[in-house]
């Protein structure tokens, strides 16, 4: 059972267009609409009141923040209110490929982990589908999910075919709100599915008939883990923009950065080429991954 906030009455765990699915303290979900000038979330205690069939919302609770995503057409939407934790799910590409120099989406990565860092909240980097990858593709894995570990952030390789990591990621999902988040078929249903056997959360699977992908994801929902703590399953995405993020914001969005911020000779440093650079000098003495300078690089470029 959830435990509710003093003064809420219900936890909004799905949105359809107009309607809020609404949980209350004994576990039954009302269909809700919202008054105006309230925009209610995945994620978000409310107070609502029956209203005909269904109820109406009419408060929300202050937010400890709200994760932003792309809709369809790529503008930024809210999706998911009170987000302690991100898993950032990647997978290994679905098609015996070896190329020597794949590795899994950083930039989508790094874009989340700004995102992560911005709300407060903790990424948990994952690659998925290890099942898939030869031995030699694993070590490269491990390689590049230990630029992550640097830094101080939990990686995890995981299998939902071979259950590989379920039990680790398991552990480090009890009493916390997560949202799974990624590209679209990398597999985040199909990990609140192995956690959650009983939710039998329809996935992904290609069809052989069309070769399209069909069940994908459509709609951001929170389940109850038995132990405490919610998961938040949501649509993959191609692109994860960041909005109404400044240079600065991008810089505190990099926590291996943030012993040498301010250190700089220039106090709007920009940290790529510039003269006294303390960020930069860092990364020259290995002690800032040179794989996340360049990182940095791009996306302050996409600032401009
Ligand atoms: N080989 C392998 N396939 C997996 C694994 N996990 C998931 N899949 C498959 O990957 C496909 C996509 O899985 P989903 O769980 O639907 O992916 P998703 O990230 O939820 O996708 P969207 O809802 O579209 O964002 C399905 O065909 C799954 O069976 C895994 O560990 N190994
Ligand atoms: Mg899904
Ligand atoms: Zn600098």
């Amino acid at each position: 059972m959830i435990t509710f906030p003093t003064g809420y009455n219900g936890l909004v765990i799905a949105r359809y267009s107009n309607f809020y699915a609404v949980e209350d303290s004994d576990g039954k979900i009302t269909q809700c609409v919202s008054r105006k000038k309230i925009s209610p979330l995945c994620g978000d205690f409310v107070t609502w009141e029956v209203s005909g069939d269904g109820g109406v919302i009419t408060t929300l609770m202050p937010r400890r923040g709200m994760l932003t995503r792309p809709d369809r057409r790529g503008q930024p939407k809210e999706t998911a209110a009170n987000i302690d934790q991100l898993i950032i799910v990647n997978a290994i590409p679905d098609v015996g490929d070896e190329q020597a120099h794949y590795a899994f989406n950083t930039a989508l990565t790094d874009r989340y982990i700004v995102a992560t860092e911005l709300l407060g909240a903790t990424p948990l980097v994952l690659l998925n589908k290890c099942d898939l990858a030869s031995p030699e593709t694993i070590e490269r894995m491990e390689k590049a999910l230990s630029i992550y570990q640097n830094i101080g952030y939990t990686t995890l390789l995981t299998s939902t075919k071979a259950a590989i990591g379920i039990e680790a990621l398991n552990a480090r999902l009890c009493n916390k709100t997560s949202i799974f988040v990624g590209e679209s078929g990398a597999g985040k249903s199909s990990l609140i599915n192995a956690i959650m056997p009983q939710l039998a959360i329809r996935t992904n699977e290609v069809s052989a008939h069309s070769g399209l992908g069909k069940h994908t994801t459509t709609t951001t929902v929170l389940y109850h883990l038995p132990l405490g703590g919610h998961l938040i399953d949501s649509p993959g995405v191609r692109e994860f923009g960041l909005w109404k993020v400044n240079a600065e914001q991008l810089a505190q969005g990099f926590k291996e950065f943030k012993p040498y911020l301010g250190r700089c000779k220039f106090r709007n440093c920009s940290h790529r080429r510039n003269a006294g650079c303390a960020i930069e000098a860092a990364a020259g003495a290995g002690k800032i991954s040179s794989v996340r300078m360049a990182s940095y690089h791009k996306l302050y470029d996409e600032l401009q």
